[in-house]
């Protein structure tokens, strides 16, 4: 006891040498804290999640957020048991630049959905964790309605972490929110890098926002990217900008015609929208449910989910062989010492890998 206080950093050590009351134990404490935030059982998650309860769905989310490695485990055996209970919605991708109006777009088109009976989740990837920071609470105040909606629950990016496992963590959660009972989800996402192609993995429809008034380059949007488009929305189409969105829908269908046709054989199409007036957001869910019934009716929708399932586990093979290849102490020790020989011309960038690799097959193999 006596030595414990003698780190103890508190006002408490100048009563050194006289006996204190249970209640400072610190065993005490941390058993008093645990008994107010029980710790849930795998079962209490999935029948919590199953009955919609947000509260544990928000835990489970935050247990996938976790680097703790126990968190992962369990984490893992909660969505193996929601895997039977997901797949039962439609999966919506949003991308744009910062400022075209994804937030306020959200909201208005998730307001319309809500108010037809739909359940939405909105997530969204965002790599760069520093600016995500800032832009949940610039997202707050534009989904304000959202926010309050009994039928919406809203979540912002997991932060941490490199694109692949921001994207690994939004796929489970996906999953959770199915089992959950969410039946639409929106998957946000800035439009200026290579999260683009991550949501578009995980999505059944892939819709782009656009403003009329700045050309492609400007707005940054890579042509890659408009060809992975299901559907394109002209936003801000009010006030003096609404004849303007329209010359630049025409634009938009025209260069779209221009692009090889889609597996799915369905024609992107171009829209004019204003999250603000909220014109043309009716119609814009209108244009998903045809793509839906249209992909449903070539099987292009479950095709493509099969596709995605297929590529989520090479991928996550990909991530565990390179993970575990790198963190390996003897391969970390070896890569400065090889790389030195590359850089002195000793040896061949190839050679060299090979030497690593087969290093590493030795040790794997013993
Ligand atoms: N005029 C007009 N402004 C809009 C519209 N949608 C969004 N904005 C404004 O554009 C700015 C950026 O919107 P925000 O939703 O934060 O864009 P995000 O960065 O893509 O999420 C804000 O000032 C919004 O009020 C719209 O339909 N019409
Ligand atoms: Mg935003």
């Amino acid at each position: 006891m006596t030595e414990k206080r003698e780190n103890y950093k508190s006002a408490l050590k100048v009563q050194e040498g006289i006996e204190q009351p249970s209640s400072l134990n610190a065993d005490y404490i941390n058993k008093m804290k645990a008994a107010r935030q029980p710790v849930l059982s795998l079962d209490e998650f999935v029948s919590g999640i199953r009955a919609g309860n947000r509260t544990i769905l928000s835990k489970a989310i935050t247990l996938i957020e976790s680097s703790l490695n126990e968190h992962h485990k369990l984490a893992q055996e909660i969505i193996e048991k929601c895997l039977p209970f997901a797949g039962n919605s439609i999966r919506i991708g949003i991308t744009g630049v910062p400022g075209v109006g994804k937030s306020t777009f959200i909201e208005a088109l998730g307001k319309h959905i809500t108010n037809i009976g739909h359940k939405l989740a909105v997530l969204a990837i965002d790599p760069s964790s520093e600016r995500s920071k800032g832009s949940i609470l610039g997202d707050k105040t534009r989904m304000e309605e959202l926010a309050v909606d009994p039928n919406a629950f809203i979540r912002p990016s997991p932060s941490a972490g490199s694109l692949g496992g921001v994207a690994r963590k939004t796929r489970e959660i996906i999953i959770l929110c199915e089992a959950a009972g969410f039946n639409t989800i929106f998957v946000e996402t800035v439009g200026v890098g290579q999260s683009e192609t991550a949501v578009h993995s995980m999505v059944d429809f892939f819709l782009l926002l656009m403003l009329s008034n700045a050309g492609d380059e400007l707005q940054g949007i890579k042509r890659g990217i408009m060809e992975m488009a299901d559907a394109i929305a002209i936003n801000k189409a009010d006030g003096d900008n609404i004849e303007k969105a329209k010359l630049a829908m025409a634009q938009y269908k025209n260069a779209l015609h221009l692009f090889p046709p889609t597996d799915s054989g369905w024609i992107p199409q171009v829209a004019t929208c204003s999250a603000y007036t909220r014109d043309g957001i009716a119609g814009l869910w209108d244009i998903i449910m045809e793509y839906v019934a249209y992909t449903k009716a070539n099987s292009y929708f479950s095709l493509k989910r099969q596709d995605q399932s297929k590529n989520i586990m090479l991928e996550t093979i990909n991530d565990f062989l390179k993970d575990n290849f790198y963190s390996n102490k003897t391969i970390k020790s070896l890569i400065p010492l090889v790389q030195e020989e590359v850089l002195s011309d000793k040896i061949s960038s190839y050679m060299a890998a090979q030497k690593l690799l087969e290093a590493y097959y030795k040790i794997i193999n013993k």
